[in-house]
């Protein structure tokens, strides 16, 4: 699928699934803790300063954000998890809210899953893969803030993410910088290898 990444509008935010989005087209799904860059890559693909919000307000980004692009598919921004200042009670709507999106939702198209190049990846960032994996969806885990990393650590970043999430053969942990724009365009062939 060849993308017009230049036509881009935002659709709407959903709180909940009454407002989840379900017309058909397909969904390029990103995911990943709280400020490890989602919005950022966002941007970075659409090749804008500041369309996807990059906010200055960590785990603040409680919904699931539309964008449409070239009004063939869509980009949904979800929101962040494991901030640390997060009530029980909101990381309960969060784990419902994602649960349901991921079962009530047969348009996910990729699952696009950041992780920071730096780090370990957390309890959270490997329930997030078994759900993309568990439903049955392509998925491609970037290691952003890779910009961060030394020429070593960043070459070797990619195997150690894909052990510790426990990744199957065939899915791909790419190095990416937001910031830099680092592997943007192997995102994007893989965006336009989807059908
Ligand atoms: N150095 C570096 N910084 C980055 C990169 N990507 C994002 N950042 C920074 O990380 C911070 C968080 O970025 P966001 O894109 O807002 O993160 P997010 O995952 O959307 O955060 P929430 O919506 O709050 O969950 C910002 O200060 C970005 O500038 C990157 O590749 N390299
Ligand atoms: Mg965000």
């Amino acid at each position: 699928m060849k993308l017009n990444l230049h036509n881009v509008e935002f659709v709407k935010s959903a709180a909940d699934p009454s407002g989840f989005i379900s017309d058909g087209l397909p969904q390029i799904v990103f995911a990943g803790k709280s400020n490890v860059g989602k919005s950022s890559v966002i941007n970075c693909v659409l090749n804008r300063k500041n369309f996807a919000r990059v906010g200055a307000t960590p785990g603040r980004t409680v919904h699931i954000n539309y964008f449409k692009v070239d009004r063939k598919a869509y980009f949904v921004d979800l929101p962040g998890y494991g901030f640390a200042r997060v009530s029980d009670a909101e990381k309960k709507r969060w784990a419902v809210l994602m649960e349901t999106f991921f079962r009530e939702n047969d348009s996910i198209a990729l699952g696009v899953l950041i992780v920071d190049a730096r780090h370990e990846p957390t309890a959270d960032d490997k329930m997030m893969a078994r759900w993309f994996l568990e439903y049955g969806r392509p998925m491609v885990v970037l290691a952003n803030k890779v910009d961060k990393l030394n020429k070593t650590e960043a070459l070797s970043c990619p195997a150690r993410i894909g052990e510790a999430l426990g990744l199957p053969e065939g899915c791909t942990v790419l190095p990416f910088s937001a910031e830099k724009g680092t592997n943007r365009g192997a995102l994007i062939s893989m965006i336009e290898k989807i059908p």
